[in-house]
């Protein structure tokens, strides 16, 4: 624990589910949070942070905040709750367990956590440990990128890109599926100084957004046919002799079978798919292909449709073949947690498991889980995520949490529109509170946090619940009465060459450590593939019933509705984190859809018209925002919000479906459609 006197500056790092983890200088007063800033000494976050997190100490002693358990005392539905003590939470959460356990075995406890806390400890530490050691069903965390990540697997062998601070020296950067300027601000400044040295940007989008004003040049796409695209820029390439062959031959497999697979994906073609003009496509190709070095942002946007793993595979495949992992400020970056990664076997102790066997449920279906799961869920634990917002087919997941004989405990910092659902409610520590360790998906810092602040009224951490309760329930202190610092140096001890001798001290000392870089252990000299080739085509993915080589699919879902919709994040919240802040959520204002003047022309619509849209699954009200925003047949909303506490508010997943992408069981929260009609 830090010391504080009456007013002085401490070290802290941002938690949140977002790839610039920044590192903050928190300002206090006589103990107390009075302001937060970026930390001007670290390499990355160069002292800026953004406007969610410059007030977060708003949300740290936000009135609302849960101070003590509490145990459900109305319907289900009603949030009301009563006071208890730590001591009977534990006794009854202890006891349910143990009942679940003798009646229908330990699969019917399901956990169900995301990254509401990116900390290693709180986020994937004493919490795994606690359900491998109970034999609870596994849960499948594949809401967020798991479709491109396999996709980015299957072709270049891990989730390994470029080390962001070299992308200052790109000259042709493609901004695809992300919106940067909101959720990955710190990209956003390394590319202003690559812009400045001459470099273009160029952003590819279904929605003219904050980053598209930004950027050099927009492409509006149409939803979800992004493979094509990155086919006929293939095309392009080839058929203009702009692809490099010494690197072609030396580090990719299936050149030959890519060349005569792109041969049919001709501008022309492609233009009738994506919505862009031939002459932009051939323009773009020749661009990034001519570039001295060329950069590609890789998005989630493009990750949260049915295709979303082979597009990202397919887009993967540009820089190989214009031979940009070579050069500086070239390549590619989707994610980088390769290069950081831990021990995950030291932290997370699968070997507690007393059955290896044990089920796996996908988080994307957890309405189906819960409605119609063989053996049922019959007690469901939830922590660091917020599944009555953010997991899809809403009106499913509402009415599975509704089940009278299922047990649902919550663990957060405030009520939710979850803990509408919950027997028991848990309070949280914010990470002011923990120490633990942060890794980035983006940057290569791994960044120890001390704690700042004492734990506020009976708050507790995602850590000491699980372990408190694991103790409680008899469990072998050897795996659970362990304090943070002995658990963080387990997960550190690794022998990876990025980790290599990266010590505790090191990062206690300085607050960060970067990655060990060398380019041995870099691409293109380490491609972790089968082949040990950037893999073109794949005999895994023809393995595993997927085409083997880049292929255009179109969204599965039936086009029943006229309107594809992509839901996606707003810039004030972080997924529904901030949703319930009034600051943030003045500046959000309220849910509003994005539709193309022609679309509302022709339905009569008009901007600030009130809508519902609607679905097989469900609705949703909203503002209609007309503008050229979208291309037309697309709408586009953004913000998780909250239904408690927003009157006439719906969660927009009330639209969305359980499908599952082609890859890694991922989220198709952006392949929906819907009506709309004027209320
Ligand atoms: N401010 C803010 N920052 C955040 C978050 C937040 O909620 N708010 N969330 C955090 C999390 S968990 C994540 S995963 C990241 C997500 O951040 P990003 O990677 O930026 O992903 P999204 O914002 O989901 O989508 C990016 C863009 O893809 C576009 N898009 C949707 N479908 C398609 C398509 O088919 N083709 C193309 N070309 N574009 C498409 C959307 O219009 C959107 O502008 O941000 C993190 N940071
Ligand atoms: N329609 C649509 N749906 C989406 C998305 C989209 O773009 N569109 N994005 C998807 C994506 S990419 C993601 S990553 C998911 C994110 O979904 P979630 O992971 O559920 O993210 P949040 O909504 O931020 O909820 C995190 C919750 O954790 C709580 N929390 C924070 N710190 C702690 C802690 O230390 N302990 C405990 N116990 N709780 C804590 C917060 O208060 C908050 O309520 O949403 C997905 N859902
Ligand atoms: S939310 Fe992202 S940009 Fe904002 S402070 Fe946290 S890590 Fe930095
Ligand atoms: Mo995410």
């Amino acid at each position: 624990m830090a010391t504080t006197t009456d007013t002085m500056t401490v070290r802290s790092v941002c938690p949140f589910d977002c790839p610039d983890t920044c590192s903050l200088n928190v300002k206090m007063n006589d103990g107390v949070i009075a302001s937060i800033d970026g930390n001007p000494d670290h390499p990355v976050t160069q002292g800026a942070i953004c406007n969610k997190v410059r007030h977060l100490n708003e949300r740290v002693y936000h009135p609302d905040r849960l101070m003590y358990p509490m145990r459900r005392v109305g319907p289900k539905g009603t949030m009301e709750f009563e006071r208890m003590s730590w001591e009977e939470a534990y006794e009854e959460i202890a006891t349910r367990l143990n009942k679940a356990i003798a009646d229908k075995g330990a699969e019917t406890i399901l956990p169900y956590s995301f990254y509401g806390n990116m900390g290693i400890l709180n986020a994937e530490g004493m919490d795994r440990r606690f359900f491998h050691r109970l034999g609870a069903s596994q849960l499948d965390r594949t809401i967020c990128n798991a479709a491109g990540s396999e996709g980015y697997r299957y072709t270049m062998g891990a989730s390994m890109g470029i080390d962001p601070e070299d992308t200052v020296h790109s000259k042709y950067v493609l901004i695809w599926g992300c919106n940067l300027v909101s959720t990955n601000m710190h990209q956003v400044m390394y590319l202003n100084e690559a812009r400045k040295r001459g470099a273009k940007i160029v952003h590819i989008d279904v929605h003219r957004n904050r980053t598209s004003v930004w950027a050099d040049e927009f492409i509006p796409i149409i939803p979800g046919t992004d493979t094509a695209l990155a086919l006929g820029m293939m095309h392009v390439l080839i058929r203009e002799k702009l692809t490099d062959e010494e690197f072609i031959g030396k580090y990719t497999k299936g050149f030959e079978q890519l060349i005569a697979q792109a041969e049919s994906y001709t501008p022309e073609r492609v233009a009738e798919i994506t919505g862009i003009p031939a002459d932009v496509i051939v323009r773009l190709a020749c661009e990034y292909g001519n570039a001295s070095s060329s950069f590609i942002r890789i998005g989630n946007g493009l990750q949260h449709h049915d295709n979303g793993g082979m597009t990202i595979r397919s887009i993967v495949c540009l820089p190989a073949l214009t031979g940009q992992w070579e050069k500086l400020g070239g390549g590619a970056i989707k994610g980088n947690s390769h290069y950081s990664a831990v021990n995950s076997y030291k932290l997370e102790r699968p070997d507690l498991m007393p059955n290896r066997n044990v089920r796996s449920i996908n988080m994307n279906r957890l309405g189906e889980a819960l409605l119609a799961a063989e053996p049922s869920v019959d007690f469901l634990f939830v922590y660091n995520s917020n599944p009555a917002v953010v997991a899809p087919d809403q009106n499913q997941v509402r009415q599975g949490m509704l089940r009278e004989d299922l047990f649902t405990v919550v663990h957060d910092l405030f009520l939710t529109d979850t803990c509408l659902y919950a027997d028991i409610v848990l309070p949280a520590t914010s990470h002011f509170e923990n120490l633990d360790l942060f890794a980035s998906y983006w940057h290569l810092y791994l960044q120890l946090h001390e704690p700042i602040i004492e734990p506020m009224g009976e708050c507790k951490s995602n850590f000491t619940l699980f372990k408190e309760l694991g103790l409680r329930m008899g469990f072998e202190p050897e795996a659970f009465d362990l304090t943070e610092e002995q658990m963080i140096r387990q997960a550190l001890d690794r022998n990876t060459p990025y980790l290599n001798g990266l010590t505790y001290e090191e990062l206690a000392q300085n607050g960060w450590a970067k990655m060990k870089l060398e380019k041995s252990t870099m691409l293109p000299e380490r491609i972790p593939t089968p082949s040990g080739k950037i893999e073109l085509y794949s005999e895994a993915m023809l393995r595993a019933g997927l085409p083997p080589l880049p292929e255009y699919v179109p969204i599965q879902e039936p086009e029943d509705f006229p309107f594809l919709i992509v839901t996606g994040p707003n810039h004030s919240y972080i997924n529904s984190t901030f949703g319930n802040q009034d600051r943030l959520k003045r500046l959000e204002k309220q849910p509003t859809a994005d539709m193309n003047a022609e679309d509302a022309a022709a339905r009569g619509l008009q901007h600030g018209d009130r809508v519902r849209l609607w679905n097989d699954r469900g609705e949703c009200r909203m503002t209609i925002k007309v503008a050229n925003n979208v291309l037309p047949g697309v709408l586009v909303c953004q913000g998780l919000w909250w239904e408690h506490g927003n009157e006439g508010v719906q969660a927009v997943n009330s639209l969305t479906s359980q499908r599952l992408s082609d890859m890694g069981g991922g989220a198709t929260f952006f392949s929906t459609r819907v009506d709309v009609e004027k209320i």
